[in-house]
């Protein structure tokens, strides 16, 4: 999907709400529109990254930084303590049905592994 009619990037630029909990001049996290578990962040880059597999060497602080928010944006959200699970779907197979690079932070319940 190219970035015009990205509904991430649209998220990103505000011209489509969301129940945003965080930004900063790199990312922002919104509630999850079907969430998965009682509490379901996504945290996304401003910049339009397909997936991990259009992630360069460049992208690299970029990712770290993504991954970084993620104990934040639990902590901020009152899960850290008991737990969450991050995950990056890349790809069909991996289960991506959004294709803007975004890390899914999960909490409020017990999760099982492995994943469906
Ligand atoms: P994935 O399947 O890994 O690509 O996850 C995409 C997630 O994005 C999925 O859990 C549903 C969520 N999602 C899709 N469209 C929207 C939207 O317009 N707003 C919000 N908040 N979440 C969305």
């Amino acid at each position: 999907m190219s970035e015009e009619n990205c509904i991430f990037c649209k998220i990103a630029e505000g011209a489509i709400p969301a129940n945003k909990i965080y930004e900063d001049e790199l990312a922002i996290a919104f509630h999850d529109i079907t969430p998965q578990s009682p509490t379901h962040v996504l945290i996304i880059p401003r910049e339009h990254l397909e997936s991990l597999n259009d992630a360069g060497k460049g992208d690299v602080a970029l990712l770290g930084h993504l991954l970084w928010l993620a104990p934040k944006i639990a902590n901020q959200l009152g899960m850290a303590e008991d737990g969450f699970r991050t995950c990056i779907n890349t790809g069909a197979d991996g289960g991506q049905s959004v294709f803007h690079l975004h890390v899914h932070v999960m909490g409020g319940r017990p999760m099982t592994w492995p994943p469906g």
